[in-house]
Protein backbone atom coordinates (compact mmCIF):
# COMPACT_ATOMS: atom_id res chain seq x y z
CA UNK A 1 0.00 0.00 0.00
CA UNK A 2 1.56 3.05 -0.78
CA UNK A 3 1.12 5.80 2.10
CA UNK A 4 1.26 9.89 1.90
CA UNK A 5 2.12 11.39 4.96
CA UNK A 6 2.38 15.24 5.38
CA UNK A 7 3.24 17.21 8.12
CA UNK A 8 2.90 21.00 8.46
CA UNK A 9 5.33 24.09 8.24
CA UNK A 10 6.41 26.03 11.35
CA UNK A 11 3.33 28.59 12.12
CA UNK A 12 2.36 31.33 14.94
CA UNK A 13 5.40 31.53 17.81
CA UNK A 14 6.85 27.90 17.02
CA UNK A 15 10.32 27.30 15.80
CA UNK A 16 9.65 24.37 14.32
CA UNK A 17 6.47 21.98 13.96
CA UNK A 18 7.53 18.51 15.35
CA UNK A 19 4.42 17.27 12.84
CA UNK A 20 6.98 17.58 10.49
CA UNK A 21 9.75 16.68 11.96
CA UNK A 22 8.07 13.26 12.75
CA UNK A 23 6.86 12.63 9.43
CA UNK A 24 10.11 14.16 7.73
CA UNK A 25 12.08 11.02 9.97
CA UNK A 26 10.48 8.33 8.79
CA UNK A 27 12.14 5.83 6.32
CA UNK A 28 10.56 5.66 2.63
CA UNK A 29 9.28 1.78 3.22
CA UNK A 30 7.79 0.31 6.19
CA UNK A 31 7.08 -3.37 6.06
CA UNK A 32 7.08 -3.18 2.51
CA UNK A 33 4.49 -0.49 2.42
CA UNK A 34 5.76 2.39 0.61
CA UNK A 35 5.92 5.93 2.79
CA UNK A 36 5.95 9.32 0.89
CA UNK A 37 6.61 12.59 2.89
CA UNK A 38 5.17 16.21 2.25
CA UNK A 39 5.69 19.49 4.21
CA UNK A 40 2.68 21.29 3.38
CA UNK A 41 2.16 25.34 4.29
CA UNK A 42 0.03 27.14 7.19
CA UNK A 43 -2.09 28.89 4.69
CA UNK A 44 -5.61 28.01 4.44
CA UNK A 45 -6.08 28.76 0.66
CA UNK A 46 -2.45 26.60 -0.10
CA UNK A 47 -2.46 23.66 2.16
CA UNK A 48 -4.99 21.77 0.13
CA UNK A 49 -3.43 22.33 -3.40
CA UNK A 50 -0.38 21.09 -2.41
CA UNK A 51 -1.76 18.24 -0.74
CA UNK A 52 -4.18 17.74 -4.02
CA UNK A 53 -1.06 17.94 -6.03
CA UNK A 54 0.91 15.33 -3.96
CA UNK A 55 -2.33 13.38 -4.50
CA UNK A 56 -2.52 13.43 -8.09
CA UNK A 57 1.16 12.75 -8.57
CA UNK A 58 1.70 9.55 -5.90
CA UNK A 59 -1.83 7.94 -6.13
CA UNK A 60 -1.75 7.13 -2.20
CA UNK A 61 -4.23 4.57 -0.53
CA UNK A 62 -4.13 5.94 2.30
CA UNK A 63 -3.35 9.77 3.45
CA UNK A 64 -2.45 10.44 6.98
CA UNK A 65 -1.87 14.55 7.75
CA UNK A 66 -0.37 15.53 10.76
CA UNK A 67 -0.30 18.94 12.62
CA UNK A 68 0.55 20.33 15.44
CA UNK A 69 -1.72 21.17 18.92
CA UNK A 70 0.26 22.68 21.46
CA UNK A 71 -1.89 22.64 24.29
CA UNK A 72 -2.50 18.23 23.76
CA UNK A 73 -1.38 16.29 26.05
CA UNK A 74 -1.69 13.25 23.51
CA UNK A 75 -1.52 11.72 20.14
CA UNK A 76 -4.97 12.72 19.15
CA UNK A 77 -6.99 10.91 16.14
CA UNK A 78 -9.03 12.92 14.70
CA UNK A 79 -12.86 11.74 13.85
CA UNK A 80 -13.93 14.94 12.18
CA UNK A 81 -13.62 17.96 10.62
CA UNK A 82 -16.03 20.52 10.66
CA UNK A 83 -17.28 22.86 7.71
CA UNK A 84 -15.83 26.28 9.80
CA UNK A 85 -12.84 28.15 9.83
CA UNK A 86 -12.87 30.11 13.23
CA UNK A 87 -9.04 31.43 14.89
CA UNK A 88 -7.69 34.18 16.48
CA UNK A 89 -4.34 33.92 15.41
CA UNK A 90 -4.11 34.52 11.42
CA UNK A 91 -2.23 31.33 9.22
CA UNK A 92 0.96 32.10 7.88
CA UNK A 93 -0.09 34.49 4.85
CA UNK A 94 -1.85 36.78 7.34
CA UNK A 95 -5.61 36.08 6.60
CA UNK A 96 -7.62 35.88 9.45
CA UNK A 97 -10.98 33.66 9.44
CA UNK A 98 -13.94 33.83 12.09
CA UNK A 99 -16.91 31.78 11.64
CA UNK A 100 -16.62 31.99 7.50
CA UNK A 101 -17.91 28.29 6.37
CA UNK A 102 -14.85 26.08 4.56
CA UNK A 103 -17.18 25.17 1.92
CA UNK A 104 -21.22 26.86 1.11
CA UNK A 105 -23.76 24.49 1.28
CA UNK A 106 -21.10 21.66 2.49
CA UNK A 107 -22.27 19.04 4.94
CA UNK A 108 -21.68 20.57 8.74
CA UNK A 109 -18.86 18.14 9.38
CA UNK A 110 -17.26 14.75 7.58
CA UNK A 111 -15.76 12.16 9.47
CA UNK A 112 -12.81 9.54 8.72
CA UNK A 113 -13.84 6.12 7.44
CA UNK A 114 -11.13 4.50 9.14
CA UNK A 115 -11.72 2.62 12.51
CA UNK A 116 -10.38 4.86 14.80
CA UNK A 117 -10.74 2.12 18.05
CA UNK A 118 -8.64 -0.31 16.35
CA UNK A 119 -5.79 2.78 15.68
CA UNK A 120 -6.84 3.61 18.99
CA UNK A 121 -5.96 0.29 20.72
CA UNK A 122 -2.63 -0.06 19.06
CA UNK A 123 -0.94 3.20 20.19
CA UNK A 124 -2.15 3.32 23.57
CA UNK A 125 -1.20 -0.97 24.56
CA UNK A 126 2.19 0.41 23.30
CA UNK A 127 1.93 3.14 26.03
CA UNK A 128 2.27 6.04 23.23
CA UNK A 129 -0.52 8.60 25.35
CA UNK A 130 -3.38 8.71 22.83
CA UNK A 131 -7.11 10.02 22.42
CA UNK A 132 -9.78 10.05 19.56
CA UNK A 133 -10.22 13.83 19.57
CA UNK A 134 -13.75 15.02 18.14
CA UNK A 135 -12.43 18.55 17.23
CA UNK A 136 -9.31 18.89 15.06
CA UNK A 137 -10.23 22.65 15.55
CA UNK A 138 -11.48 25.36 13.23
CA UNK A 139 -7.75 26.59 12.10
CA UNK A 140 -5.66 25.42 9.23
CA UNK A 141 -5.48 21.73 10.74
CA UNK A 142 -9.19 21.28 10.51
CA UNK A 143 -9.41 23.05 6.73
CA UNK A 144 -6.93 21.00 5.24
CA UNK A 145 -8.81 17.85 6.85
CA UNK A 146 -11.91 18.93 5.51
CA UNK A 147 -10.35 19.15 1.90
CA UNK A 148 -9.23 15.62 2.46
CA UNK A 149 -12.32 13.94 3.95
CA UNK A 150 -14.30 15.63 0.44
CA UNK A 151 -12.49 14.26 -1.91
CA UNK A 152 -12.09 10.39 -0.90
CA UNK A 153 -14.06 9.17 -3.30
CA UNK A 154 -12.54 11.15 -6.35
CA UNK A 155 -9.51 10.15 -5.42
CA UNK A 156 -10.06 6.79 -3.94
CA UNK A 157 -7.84 6.89 -0.84
CA UNK A 158 -8.39 7.03 3.13
CA UNK A 159 -7.99 9.61 5.27
CA UNK A 160 -6.97 10.86 8.89
CA UNK A 161 -5.44 13.72 10.65
CA UNK A 162 -3.18 13.22 14.01
CA UNK A 163 -3.19 16.20 15.62
CA UNK A 164 0.61 15.42 17.90
CA UNK A 165 1.32 17.78 21.12
CA UNK A 166 4.63 19.56 21.24
CA UNK A 167 7.87 18.08 22.19
CA UNK A 168 7.62 19.14 25.94
CA UNK A 169 4.61 15.91 26.21
CA UNK A 170 6.47 13.11 23.29
CA UNK A 171 9.83 13.62 21.50
CA UNK A 172 9.90 13.21 18.08
CA UNK A 173 11.28 9.91 17.30
CA UNK A 174 8.33 8.81 19.79
CA UNK A 175 5.69 10.48 17.53
CA UNK A 176 7.39 9.12 14.02
CA UNK A 177 6.64 6.05 16.25
CA UNK A 178 3.32 6.08 16.71
CA UNK A 179 2.78 7.01 13.22
CA UNK A 180 4.73 3.91 12.15
CA UNK A 181 2.22 2.03 14.43
CA UNK A 182 -0.88 3.65 12.64
CA UNK A 183 0.44 2.71 9.27
CA UNK A 184 0.91 -1.18 10.48
CA UNK A 185 -2.40 -0.82 12.09
CA UNK A 186 -4.47 0.46 9.10
CA UNK A 187 -2.22 -2.12 6.55
CA UNK A 188 -4.04 -4.71 8.93
CA UNK A 189 -7.56 -3.04 9.32
CA UNK A 190 -7.29 -2.36 5.58
CA UNK A 191 -5.87 -6.03 4.75
CA UNK A 192 -8.54 -8.20 6.90
CA UNK A 193 -11.57 -5.78 5.78
CA UNK A 194 -10.99 -7.23 2.33
CA UNK A 195 -12.12 -10.56 3.30
CA UNK A 196 -13.77 -9.75 6.63
CA UNK A 197 -15.56 -12.64 7.53
CA UNK A 198 -13.05 -14.89 7.84
CA UNK A 199 -10.69 -12.05 9.64
CA UNK A 200 -13.03 -10.86 11.79
CA UNK A 201 -11.43 -12.51 14.54
CA UNK A 202 -8.52 -10.38 14.13
CA UNK A 203 -10.29 -7.20 13.49
CA UNK A 204 -11.82 -7.55 17.01
CA UNK A 205 -7.94 -8.40 18.67
CA UNK A 206 -6.69 -5.15 16.85
CA UNK A 207 -9.80 -3.58 18.53
CA UNK A 208 -9.61 -4.78 22.01
CA UNK A 209 -6.70 -6.98 23.29
CA UNK A 210 -2.54 -6.78 23.25
CA UNK A 211 -1.72 -7.50 19.87
CA UNK A 212 1.86 -7.47 18.82
CA UNK A 213 1.90 -6.46 15.05
CA UNK A 214 4.70 -8.56 13.59
CA UNK A 215 4.60 -7.92 10.40
CA UNK A 216 1.67 -6.64 8.53
CA UNK A 217 2.16 -5.80 4.70
CA UNK A 218 1.60 -7.28 1.07
CA UNK A 219 2.69 -10.81 2.59
CA UNK A 220 0.05 -10.80 4.99
CA UNK A 221 -0.19 -10.37 8.80
CA UNK A 222 1.55 -11.74 11.70
CA UNK A 223 0.93 -10.30 15.23
CA UNK A 224 1.53 -11.67 18.72
CA UNK A 225 -1.16 -12.23 21.16
CA UNK A 226 0.27 -10.99 24.44
CA UNK A 227 -2.08 -11.07 27.29
CA UNK A 228 -3.11 -14.27 29.37
CA UNK A 229 -2.02 -16.61 26.84
CA UNK A 230 0.22 -16.86 23.93
CA UNK A 231 -0.42 -17.94 20.51
CA UNK A 232 0.46 -15.94 16.95
CA UNK A 233 -2.67 -14.63 14.11
CA UNK A 234 -1.60 -15.60 10.63
CA UNK A 235 -2.93 -14.92 7.77
CA UNK A 236 -1.11 -14.71 4.30
CA UNK A 237 -2.21 -14.07 0.85
CA UNK A 238 -0.40 -17.55 -0.75
CA UNK A 239 1.88 -20.25 0.16
CA UNK A 240 4.92 -18.09 -0.59
CA UNK A 241 3.90 -15.47 1.81
CA UNK A 242 2.58 -18.08 4.78
CA UNK A 243 6.71 -19.20 4.16
CA UNK A 244 7.74 -15.89 4.52
CA UNK A 245 5.52 -15.33 8.04
CA UNK A 246 6.47 -18.76 9.37
CA UNK A 247 10.25 -17.53 8.99
CA UNK A 248 9.03 -14.76 11.50
CA UNK A 249 8.11 -16.47 14.22
CA UNK A 250 10.30 -16.78 17.55
CA UNK A 251 11.58 -19.83 17.74
CA UNK A 252 9.70 -21.04 21.01
CA UNK A 253 6.18 -20.60 19.25
CA UNK A 254 3.45 -22.63 19.88
CA UNK A 255 0.38 -21.79 18.92
CA UNK A 256 -0.66 -20.25 15.74
CA UNK A 257 -3.79 -19.07 14.70
CA UNK A 258 -4.51 -19.60 11.12
CA UNK A 259 -6.53 -18.12 8.25
CA UNK A 260 -5.91 -19.95 5.02
CA UNK A 261 -5.24 -23.45 4.91
CA UNK A 262 -2.06 -23.39 2.80
CA UNK A 263 -0.64 -21.44 6.29
CA UNK A 264 -0.90 -24.84 7.56
CA UNK A 265 1.49 -26.58 5.15
CA UNK A 266 3.50 -23.97 5.34
CA UNK A 267 4.21 -24.28 9.38
CA UNK A 268 4.35 -28.50 8.81
CA UNK A 269 7.76 -27.70 6.75
CA UNK A 270 9.28 -25.85 9.78
CA UNK A 271 7.68 -28.46 12.11
CA UNK A 272 5.19 -31.20 12.45
CA UNK A 273 1.68 -29.40 13.43
CA UNK A 274 -1.30 -30.66 14.75
CA UNK A 275 -4.07 -29.09 14.07
CA UNK A 276 -6.39 -28.84 16.76
CA UNK A 277 -9.85 -27.26 15.24
CA UNK A 278 -10.80 -26.27 12.37
CA UNK A 279 -13.36 -23.51 12.67
CA UNK A 280 -15.62 -21.11 10.36
CA UNK A 281 -16.33 -17.73 11.61
CA UNK A 282 -19.91 -16.78 12.38
CA UNK A 283 -20.84 -13.19 12.39
CA UNK A 284 -23.64 -10.70 13.32
CA UNK A 285 -22.98 -8.15 10.56
CA UNK A 286 -26.56 -6.08 11.16
CA UNK A 287 -26.59 -2.88 13.12
CA UNK A 288 -29.84 -3.65 14.39
CA UNK A 289 -30.16 -5.43 17.80
CA UNK A 290 -31.98 -8.70 18.48
CA UNK A 291 -35.30 -8.69 19.86
CA UNK A 292 -35.30 -10.56 23.56
CA UNK A 293 -37.50 -12.81 25.04
CA UNK A 294 -37.19 -11.59 28.40
CA UNK A 295 -38.05 -15.00 30.43
CA UNK A 296 -34.90 -15.36 32.31
CA UNK A 297 -32.56 -13.41 34.16
CA UNK A 298 -29.38 -13.00 32.57
CA UNK A 299 -26.33 -11.72 34.99
CA UNK A 300 -22.76 -11.84 35.04
CA UNK A 301 -21.63 -15.46 36.25
CA UNK A 302 -19.76 -15.78 39.90
CA UNK A 303 -17.20 -17.68 41.22
CA UNK A 304 -19.91 -19.52 43.24
CA UNK A 305 -21.00 -20.99 40.20
CA UNK A 306 -17.78 -22.14 38.45
CA UNK A 307 -18.42 -25.51 39.61
CA UNK A 308 -21.87 -25.66 37.64
CA UNK A 309 -20.26 -24.77 34.64
CA UNK A 310 -17.44 -26.56 34.68
CA UNK A 311 -19.24 -29.57 35.35
CA UNK A 312 -21.54 -28.27 31.82
CA UNK A 313 -19.07 -26.83 29.13
CA UNK A 314 -18.38 -29.73 26.75
CA UNK A 315 -15.72 -28.17 24.79
CA UNK A 316 -12.13 -28.24 27.08
CA UNK A 317 -12.49 -29.43 30.63
CA UNK A 318 -10.14 -27.02 32.11
CA UNK A 319 -11.82 -25.16 35.10
CA UNK A 320 -9.12 -22.85 35.53
CA UNK A 321 -9.93 -21.31 32.43
CA UNK A 322 -13.54 -20.91 33.22
CA UNK A 323 -12.61 -19.28 36.28
CA UNK A 324 -10.10 -17.10 34.65
CA UNK A 325 -13.63 -15.98 32.22
CA UNK A 326 -15.48 -16.24 34.96
CA UNK A 327 -13.18 -13.88 36.88
CA UNK A 328 -12.50 -11.14 34.13
CA UNK A 329 -16.71 -10.73 34.31
CA UNK A 330 -16.85 -12.20 31.11
CA UNK A 331 -19.52 -14.88 31.59
CA UNK A 332 -23.44 -14.75 32.15
CA UNK A 333 -25.93 -16.97 33.46
CA UNK A 334 -29.77 -17.13 32.46
CA UNK A 335 -31.87 -17.73 35.77
CA UNK A 336 -35.18 -18.96 35.45
CA UNK A 337 -37.16 -18.42 38.72
CA UNK A 338 -34.23 -18.02 40.93
CA UNK A 339 -32.42 -21.51 39.76
CA UNK A 340 -29.68 -21.11 37.27
CA UNK A 341 -30.30 -23.08 33.78
CA UNK A 342 -27.28 -21.93 31.21
CA UNK A 343 -24.58 -19.65 30.21
CA UNK A 344 -22.64 -18.14 27.62
CA UNK A 345 -19.54 -16.14 27.98
CA UNK A 346 -16.56 -14.67 25.56
CA UNK A 347 -13.63 -16.62 25.17
CA UNK A 348 -10.47 -14.47 25.88
CA UNK A 349 -9.56 -13.95 22.14
CA UNK A 350 -12.92 -12.18 22.04
CA UNK A 351 -15.20 -14.83 20.17
CA UNK A 352 -18.82 -15.32 21.78
CA UNK A 353 -18.93 -19.48 23.07
CA UNK A 354 -18.97 -21.20 25.74
CA UNK A 355 -22.80 -22.09 25.34
CA UNK A 356 -24.40 -24.14 28.12
CA UNK A 357 -28.54 -25.12 28.42
CA UNK A 358 -29.79 -27.43 30.61
CA UNK A 359 -31.50 -30.20 29.00
CA UNK A 360 -34.55 -29.36 31.21
CA UNK A 361 -35.31 -26.02 30.23
CA UNK A 362 -34.40 -25.95 26.13
CA UNK A 363 -37.85 -25.21 25.73
CA UNK A 364 -37.33 -21.96 27.10
CA UNK A 365 -35.10 -21.49 24.07
CA UNK A 366 -32.67 -20.07 26.49
CA UNK A 367 -29.45 -20.59 24.19
CA UNK A 368 -31.16 -18.22 21.75
CA UNK A 369 -31.95 -15.88 24.29
CA UNK A 370 -28.17 -15.61 25.77
CA UNK A 371 -26.69 -15.20 22.65
CA UNK A 372 -29.48 -12.76 21.31
CA UNK A 373 -28.37 -10.85 24.25
CA UNK A 374 -24.70 -11.16 23.81
CA UNK A 375 -24.76 -10.20 20.73
CA UNK A 376 -26.79 -7.09 21.12
CA UNK A 377 -24.04 -6.75 24.25
CA UNK A 378 -21.50 -6.87 22.01
CA UNK A 379 -22.94 -4.67 19.20
CA UNK A 380 -23.84 -1.62 21.87
CA UNK A 381 -20.01 -1.80 22.67
CA UNK A 382 -18.14 -1.47 19.17
CA UNK A 383 -17.35 -4.87 19.12
CA UNK A 384 -17.43 -7.56 16.73
CA UNK A 385 -19.71 -9.70 17.55
CA UNK A 386 -18.65 -12.97 16.41
CA UNK A 387 -18.02 -16.38 17.30
CA UNK A 388 -16.07 -19.62 15.70
CA UNK A 389 -17.71 -22.80 15.09
CA UNK A 390 -15.65 -26.07 15.25
CA UNK A 391 -16.36 -28.27 12.25
CA UNK A 392 -19.23 -30.91 12.57
CA UNK A 393 -20.85 -28.90 15.70
CA UNK A 394 -24.65 -28.51 13.29
CA UNK A 395 -26.29 -27.61 15.95
CA UNK A 396 -24.42 -24.62 16.63
CA UNK A 397 -24.10 -23.75 13.05
CA UNK A 398 -28.27 -23.91 13.23
CA UNK A 399 -28.42 -21.76 16.15
CA UNK A 400 -25.95 -18.57 14.25
CA UNK A 401 -27.87 -19.43 11.01
CA UNK A 402 -31.18 -18.79 13.08
CA UNK A 403 -29.86 -15.66 14.63
CA UNK A 404 -28.82 -13.93 11.32
CA UNK A 405 -25.00 -14.56 11.32
CA UNK A 406 -23.17 -14.88 8.31
CA UNK A 407 -20.32 -17.71 7.90
CA UNK A 408 -16.59 -17.73 6.42
CA UNK A 409 -15.70 -21.32 5.13
CA UNK A 410 -14.02 -23.42 7.34
CA UNK A 411 -10.25 -21.70 6.76
CA UNK A 412 -9.42 -21.48 10.36
CA UNK A 413 -7.43 -23.18 12.44
CA UNK A 414 -6.03 -23.36 15.83
CA UNK A 415 -2.42 -25.11 15.27
CA UNK A 416 -0.24 -26.25 17.53
CA UNK A 417 3.20 -27.69 17.33
CA UNK A 418 3.30 -31.63 17.83
CA UNK A 419 6.82 -31.68 19.79
CA UNK A 420 6.43 -28.49 22.37
CA UNK A 421 9.20 -26.00 22.19
CA UNK A 422 8.24 -25.21 25.50
CA UNK A 423 6.49 -27.47 28.34
CA UNK A 424 2.83 -27.60 27.86
CA UNK A 425 1.17 -24.20 27.83
CA UNK A 426 -0.93 -23.75 30.82
CA UNK A 427 -3.59 -20.49 31.26
CA UNK A 428 -1.96 -17.54 32.58
CA UNK A 429 -3.89 -18.23 36.32
CA UNK A 430 -2.71 -21.39 36.34
CA UNK A 431 0.69 -20.15 35.67
CA UNK A 432 0.11 -17.94 38.50
CA UNK A 433 -0.99 -20.76 40.94
CA UNK A 434 1.74 -23.12 40.27
CA UNK A 435 4.09 -20.10 40.72
CA UNK A 436 2.49 -18.85 43.65
CA UNK A 437 2.38 -22.46 45.33
CA UNK A 438 6.20 -22.36 44.81
CA UNK A 439 7.28 -19.68 46.99
CA UNK A 440 8.23 -21.01 50.40
CA UNK A 441 7.56 -20.71 53.81
CA UNK A 442 9.13 -17.82 55.11
CA UNK A 443 9.78 -15.93 51.76
CA UNK A 444 7.37 -13.13 49.73
CA UNK A 445 7.11 -12.34 46.37
CA UNK A 446 5.75 -9.24 44.24
CA UNK A 447 3.07 -9.04 42.29
CA UNK A 448 5.38 -7.76 39.78
CA UNK A 449 7.60 -10.84 40.14
CA UNK A 450 4.90 -13.23 39.57
CA UNK A 451 3.90 -11.79 36.42
CA UNK A 452 7.41 -11.82 35.29
CA UNK A 453 8.12 -15.32 35.66
CA UNK A 454 4.83 -16.05 34.32
CA UNK A 455 6.36 -14.56 31.31
CA UNK A 456 3.84 -11.99 30.97
CA UNK A 457 5.73 -8.55 32.82
CA UNK A 458 2.83 -6.54 32.16
CA UNK A 459 -0.15 -8.78 33.33
CA UNK A 460 0.38 -7.23 36.83
CA UNK A 461 -2.96 -6.49 37.64
CA UNK A 462 -4.40 -10.10 36.19
CA UNK A 463 -1.59 -11.56 39.05
CA UNK A 464 -3.38 -9.47 41.07
CA UNK A 465 -7.69 -11.10 40.16
CA UNK A 466 -6.16 -14.36 39.89
CA UNK A 467 -4.90 -14.45 43.68
CA UNK A 468 -8.16 -12.22 44.51
CA UNK A 469 -10.12 -15.51 43.01
CA UNK A 470 -7.66 -17.97 44.62
CA UNK A 471 -9.99 -21.34 44.34
CA UNK A 472 -7.87 -22.73 46.94
CA UNK A 473 -6.38 -20.50 49.73
CA UNK A 474 -5.26 -23.53 51.91
CA UNK A 475 -3.00 -24.83 49.05
CA UNK A 476 -2.13 -21.81 47.19
CA UNK A 477 -0.60 -19.25 49.45
CA UNK A 478 -1.58 -16.16 47.81
CA UNK A 479 -0.96 -13.99 51.20
CA UNK A 480 2.92 -14.50 49.97
CA UNK A 481 2.40 -12.02 47.49
CA UNK A 482 2.99 -8.44 48.36
CA UNK A 483 3.28 -5.05 46.28
CA UNK A 484 6.44 -3.88 45.35
CA UNK A 485 7.30 -1.70 47.91
CA UNK A 486 6.60 -4.55 50.49
CA UNK A 487 2.99 -3.56 51.27
CA UNK A 488 0.21 -6.32 52.78
CA UNK A 489 -2.88 -5.81 50.38
CA UNK A 490 -5.71 -3.90 52.02
CA UNK A 491 -8.17 -5.63 50.48
CA UNK A 492 -6.81 -8.99 50.75
CA UNK A 493 -9.54 -11.33 49.92
CA UNK A 494 -9.35 -13.73 53.07
CA UNK A 495 -9.96 -12.06 55.57
CA UNK A 496 -8.12 -8.20 55.07
CA UNK A 497 -4.66 -7.24 55.47
CA UNK A 498 -5.07 -8.29 59.04
CA UNK A 499 -5.32 -12.19 58.31
CA UNK A 500 -2.86 -11.76 56.17
CA UNK A 501 -0.44 -10.58 58.33
CA UNK A 502 -1.27 -13.31 60.60
CA UNK A 503 -0.54 -15.63 57.90
CA UNK A 504 2.81 -14.32 57.44
CA UNK A 505 3.72 -14.04 60.67
CA UNK A 506 3.19 -17.80 61.05
CA UNK A 507 5.27 -17.84 58.40
CA UNK A 508 7.98 -16.15 60.86
CA UNK A 509 7.87 -13.31 58.73
CA UNK A 510 8.39 -9.60 60.58
CA UNK A 511 6.03 -6.88 59.31
CA UNK A 512 5.95 -3.30 60.48
CA UNK A 513 3.41 -0.77 59.41
CA UNK A 514 1.97 -3.09 57.53
CA UNK A 515 5.14 -3.60 55.25
CA UNK A 516 7.54 -6.54 54.67
CA UNK A 517 11.43 -5.77 54.38
CA UNK A 518 11.91 -6.94 51.11
CA UNK A 519 15.50 -6.99 51.17
CA UNK A 520 15.41 -9.75 53.78
CA UNK A 521 12.14 -11.69 53.02
CA UNK A 522 11.90 -11.32 49.07
CA UNK A 523 12.12 -14.90 47.58
CA UNK A 524 14.90 -15.13 44.95
CA UNK A 525 14.80 -18.25 42.46
CA UNK A 526 18.03 -19.24 41.67
CA UNK A 527 18.61 -21.42 38.77
N1 LIG B 1 -1.33 22.97 13.52
C1 LIG B 1 -2.30 23.98 13.19
C2 LIG B 1 -2.05 24.33 11.75
C3 LIG B 1 -0.69 23.82 11.46
C4 LIG B 1 -0.38 22.91 12.56
O1 LIG B 1 0.62 22.21 12.65
C5 LIG B 1 -3.72 23.54 13.52
O2 LIG B 1 -3.90 22.75 14.46
O3 LIG B 1 -4.68 24.00 12.88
Amino acid sequence: MKFLLTGFEPFNKNNINPSWEAVSALPTKFDDNDLVAVCLPVVYDKCWEALEEAIVCHKPDVVICCGLANKRTAISLEKQALNIMDAIIPDNAGVLYSGQAICENGSNSLETSLNLEILFNQLNKSRIPTEISLSAGKYVCNNLYYHLLSNQQKYGYKGLFVHVPDTSVLSISDMSNAILKLISAIFATDYCEKDFLVHVDILEALRSKDLHIVYSGPKGFLSAHTEAYDYFYMSAPNLECARYLCSLLPKEWDCVNTHHLYEIDALNEIAPMACNYKCCLATYQHKELLPLNNNCDIRPLTLENLDYAAMRYHLFRNKDYLAERISEGEMWGAWVDGKLCGFIGLHDEGAMGILEVDPDSRRLHLGTELESWLINYRVSNGAYAYCQIVEGNNASMGLQGRLGLTFSDFQVCWVRRKEKARPVKLSFYSKVYQIVKAIPCGKVATYAQIAEIAGSPKAIRAVGNALHNNPDPNTIPCWRVVSSKGKLSSNYAFGGAQAQASLLEKDGISISKDTIDLDKFQWRITR
